[in-house]
């Protein structure tokens, strides 16, 4: 029940903000302008596919490598819930064609008005070679990182080949997504943005998944966390939930709110997914949860520098083979 009032809840704020129509200057990872608009012209549509690097049946979504103009990019094309509110539309408004009768069974293809028929689609270009990997479905492999390990194999790796955080600045600096902050806290030492994450589409709680970036810039992972960010890990704790419970009617005990161990992107950001769906990383060998980083660094202010922490890689990872090369795999 508590969840359907949810649901309802969230169409008044994202409805206003999807009716505002607006743009906003951003830079992107070359550092050059780039706009934001709701409405655009269909940059896919010259779009030459080289190959399908992962598809799934059951999450109905396909990540795709291709050219946009001459230059490398990933597209993920993704099908959205059916949202309870829009049924009623659904059921009137859509044209039945009968594939099968058989007693009391009956299947059909339902065609649907083409605003409740959107697929959420991810564009990533231009696209690195490591964003190509990271879309490519590959075989895992469990690591067990000791500090020591972070310090000699993990740190210089990721110094070298971490992705760009161009656009978590451009989101700090309000220069793209500013008005999709659903929080923002300026404080230099505690203070964070809250907003959707862009796997997210907004149109239901269901899959409610939210990021909060911390102002701070020298906070790499989980692993440069002390008993010194506490503050600031407490802060984000307690004002995201309040915030999701204003703006979302979710309370806490709905929320998985959690870190990812190794990230993808080296600037401390926290996750806030609905407890029940299955976010994409929330599996225990990656996902942390804050509850308990908080109170492990008040056990051990030194917890996540000296612990051996354990994460999957995928095959093709660079830093895979560097954990090879020292003989630690
Ligand atoms: P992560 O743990 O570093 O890596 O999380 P992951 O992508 O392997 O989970 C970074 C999070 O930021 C992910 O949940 C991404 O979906 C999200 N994200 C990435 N980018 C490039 C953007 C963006 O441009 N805007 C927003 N809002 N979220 C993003």
């Amino acid at each position: 029940m508590a969840d359907t009032a949810a649901k309802r809840e969230i169409e008044k704020p994202v409805n206003e903000e999807i009716q505002q129509v607006k743009r906003a200057k951003a830079e992107d990872e070359n550092g050059r302008g780039a706009e934001q608009e709701s409405g655009c012209e269909n940059i896919l549509s010259g779009f030459k596919t080289s190959k399908v690097l992962s598809d799934s049946a059951r999450e109905k979504n396909i990540f795709i490598h291709g050219k946009i103009a001459d230059q490398d990019a990933v597209v993920i094309l993704e099908k959205t819930p059916i949202r309870e509110d829009s049924l009623a539309e659904l059921l009137s408004g859509s044209t039945l064609k009968l594939e099968m009768r058989n007693d009391i069974y009956c299947t059909y293809r339902l065609q649907a008005p083409p605003q409740l028929n959107e697929i959420k689609t991810t564009v990533v270009c231009p696209a690195t070679e490591k964003h190509v990997k990271k879309y490519q479905r590959k075989e895992s492999f469990l690591v067990e990182e000791t500090g020591e390990d972070y310090r000699f194999i993990t740190l210089p790796y990721i110094q070298q080949q971490s992705f760009s955080v161009q656009w978590v600045y451009n989101i700090l600096e309000k220069k793209a997504e500013a008005e999709r902050i659903v929080y923002e806290d300026p404080d230099p030492d505690v203070g964070f943005v809250l907003l959707p994450d862009f796997k997210w589409d907004q149109k239901q709680v269901d899959d409610l998944y939210l990021i909060a970036i911390v102002q701070k810039r020298d906070i790499k992972s989980l692993r440069d966390l002390t008993s010194e960010h506490l503050p600031l890990l407490q802060n984000i704790f307690q004002k995201g939930k309040e915030a999701i419970l204003q703006r979302y009617a979710l309370p806490a005990s709905k929320l998985r709110v959690y870190l990812h161990y190794q990230p993808s992107y080296y600037h401390l950001h926290v996750h806030f997914t609905k407890l029940g769906y299955e976010a994409p990383g929330c599996g225990v060998e990656r996902a942390h949860l804050l509850a308990d980083v908080i109170q492990n660094l008040w056990s051990d202010p030194r917890y996540y520098s000296t612990r051996t922490l354990y994460f999957p890689l995928r095959a093709d990872d660079g830093l895979l083979s560097k954990f090879k090369e020292a003989e630690r795999l």
